[in-house]
């Protein structure tokens, strides 16, 4: 789409949050406990994320059964807003990094925090070409890269699936609130397939449901992002398809198939759920039934502007075998 419109949330979110309780709090603090500390591996090693993999049955009880019941039905948002998680376990934040493609590498609270749940919902993945294959990917906004349709932007970033031209997408993003925005301004932005598909006609649902459209890959992924064939934007049941699209890199094929596109847009903004997420806050999106975006803001570049850490997840790690050289968790 070249004409970006604006993103304009009526009101905060409706999605239901789960709030951690004080004690659950601290049982996270303990699960983290086992994976920090200078004597620990490096996050991408084999080592820590074997640890990790360990370490997170130790959940709370009651937070497995909570991401155990959205893994099974992502519910009419496709969307667990989890609250209270810990971000440090005391200490205070360095400043917001304000680096281009800045990632964690030292296991800290917050990342063993993220890491631990997403692990509850699919193997934790990343991609070779994308934040230099790290699996905690700090989001923070980077001088210059204002205008960037990618996470270091401060411009409205388009409604999308997550890296949707490739094949072994991830089917969880995990949004892990550091530090909020100091303006206010910033929402994670996200919206259903589920809810936005009643307000589309027959004939949108069914073209939407042909291979008319094509997604180009970000240009990090440089050639190996490969030529992607045709495909439908809404998959698999039409009653509760899951949906296949980005606002900014999908392109229609044909008329028909362009103003499909539009009217599905302008469904996901009816119904669309904005978070200003708070510290502690974790946003897990399902990516098959869910896009998401983000409100503009205007950074301050002073190390106290927003920061989220993400994590990916996905459900079947032979699926993706083919991608990830040597078994490892980083895919081509
Ligand atoms: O900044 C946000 O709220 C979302 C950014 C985003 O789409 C991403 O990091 O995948
Ligand atoms: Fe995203």
């Amino acid at each position: 789409m070249t004409q970006i419109e604006i993103l304009a949330p009526a009101a905060e979110s409706t999605v239901t949050a789960h709030e951690l309780t004080a004690a659950e709090r601290n049982g996270l603090i303990t699960v983290a406990g086992r994976l920090t500390g200078p004597a620990h591996p490096l996050i991408d090693s084999p080592d820590w994320l074997g640890a990790a993999r360990e370490a997170t049955s130790l959940l709370p009880r009651q937070l497995l059964g909570t991401l155990r019941a959205f893994r099974h039905d992502p519910g009419a948002d496709g969307v667990l807003l989890l609250r209270n998680l810990p971000v440090t376990a005391g200490d205070p934040l360095p400043p917001t990094p304000g680096v281009p493609n800045s990632v964690e590498r030292v296991p800290t609270t917050a990342a063993s925090v993220i890491v631990s749940v997403m692990l509850q919902l699919g193997e934790v993945i990343a991609f070779r070409n994308e934040k230099s294959g790290a699996l905690v990917q700090n989001v923070v906004p980077v001088p210059g890269k204002e205008d960037s349709q990618s996470n270091a932007g401060s411009v409205l970033l388009e409604l999308h699936v997550e890296n949707a031209f490739h094949d072994n997408r991830p089917d969880y993003v995990g949004l892990l609130c550091m530090r909020e925005d100091p303006t206010g301004d910033a929402k994670l932005c996200t919206s259903s397939i589920r809810r936005a598909l009643p307000l589309l006609s027959e004939a949108t649902r069914r073209v939407l449901a042909e291979p008319r459209f094509l997604t180009e890959p970000p240009p990090s992924f440089g050639s190996l992002g490969g030529v992607r064939s045709a495909h439908p934007v809404l998959q698999g049941d039409l009653d509760d398809p899951n949906v296949l699209v980005d606002f900014a890199a999908t392109h229609p094929l044909d008329e028909r198939a362009k103003a499909a596109m539009a009217e599905l847009r302008e469904a996901f903004v009816e119904t669309m759920a904005a978070h200003r997420l708070r510290v502690g806050d974790l946003a897990v999106v399902d990516n098959r039934v869910a896009v998401h975006g983000r409100t503009s803001f205007t950074p301050r570049y002073d190390g106290e502007d927003r920061w989220l850490e993400r994590v990916y997840a996905h459900l079947d790690n032979r699926r993706s075998r083919v991608d990830r050289l040597g078994g490892g968790a980083v895919l081509n």
